[in-house]
């Protein structure tokens, strides 16, 4: 009688510590902006498991690509009470009031892997790579890789509005300056492949069947593996016909770059909620402000690389 006894007040203590220990789990909303590419699969993917392996109770809202999805998401994590806010900003501008409303509740935000136009004391950090040199990178590629010669190029843009798709642009045209290569047509795909593809018909179309198309630049390879679709099937050789040049590194791009279809990517780390995490723990521990910024690696790939080992390696991250 003795032992049931002391077992079962064992069990009590258990249930309330564990209990207790749950009760203090940190909660994170988090509003990603949906699943317009491969590339954005792979980031969620990796931020829930970063926050089951934290023992974090995330709250996901996808927004479906919708900024007022996005801000009602917010709101609705402030009435949760969570203990901090990630959010990746489908654009750039509309973010000043409801941002003003979470610092009110005293809640602490970080920007995943897009950047907003608000005063920087109305999040904590922003996760994200650098735009404007990720698009540099990929013109000055294309500029080595024409040798000087003339080149026209048409521009797949990301979302309408997003610090991605203004930045890589802005970045592309500075990599070209001073060459023979000219961007003709430009227009945005929202990142999507089935986009990507429609308006890449289009340039075709407009272009003579693209005979006067030298090269691509996609915002990210989830257009260019829609675009290369359209090159295709107007009867040309992406990668050679068309050069194709995008943005992210996904697993996608590498078997287009194996199959002679694409020439070079600039990788994204899918990998923004590690960092953003660590940030927070040492914010909540004890106050530890970090940087405005915390930069992620942009390196590019073409087919001098190990395409076939890089493919491997991202094949199962998510995509
Ligand atoms: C860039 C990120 C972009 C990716 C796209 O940091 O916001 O959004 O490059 C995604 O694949 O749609």
């Amino acid at each position: 009688m003795f032992l049931k006894k002391v077992l079962a007040s064992a069990a009590v203590i258990a249930t309330v510590a564990l209990s207790t220990t749950s009760a203090l789990a940190l909660t994170v909303g988090f509003s990603q902006i949906g699943s317009e590419s491969g590339w954005r699969a792979a980031e969620t993917t990796i931020t829930l498991q970063q926050a089951k392996d934290r023992g974090i109770d995330l709250k996901f809202a996808d927004a479906q690509q919708k900024q007022e999805n996005q801000i009602k998401a917010l709101r609705s994590f402030i009435a949760q009470g969570v203990d901090a806010i990630f959010v990746a900003p489908v654009v750039a501008t509309g973010w000043d009031s409801v941002l003003k409303e979470v610092k009110e509740a005293g809640i602490p935000v970080i920007l995943l892997d897009r950047t907003i136009d608000s005063s920087d004391d109305l999040y904590l950090t922003a996760v994200t790579s650098d735009f404007i040199y990720e698009g540099s990178v990929a013109g000055k590629w294309l500029v080595d890789a024409v040798d000087g010669k003339e080149c026209s190029v048409v521009e797949l843009q990301g979302t309408t509005g997003s610090a991605p798709a203004i930045e890589r642009k802005e970045g592309f045209e500075q990599g070209l300056a001073g060459s023979n290569v000219s961007i003709i047509r430009s227009q945005t795909a929202d990142f999507t492949r089935t986009k990507g593809k429609e308006v890449m018909e289009s340039f075709l179309k407009a272009e003579g069947g693209g005979k006067n198309i030298c090269a691509l630049y996609a915002h990210n390879d989830d257009m260019a593996v829609g675009a290369i679709q359209a090159i295709k099937e107007a009867g040309l050789k992406p990668g050679s016909d068309i050069l194709v040049v995008s943005i992210d590194a996904v697993p996608d791009i590498f078997k287009a770059m194996m199959a002679g279809e694409a020439n070079a990517t600039v990788e994204l780390t899918p990998n923004m909620a590690g960092p953003a995490f660590d940030a927070l723990d040492a914010f909540l521990k004890d106050g530890t402000l970090p940087p405005k910024w915390i930069q992620s690696e942009s390196r590019l790939y073409t087919k001098d690389d190990d395409l076939q080992a890089i493919y491997d390696q991202k094949k199962d991250l998510g995509y």
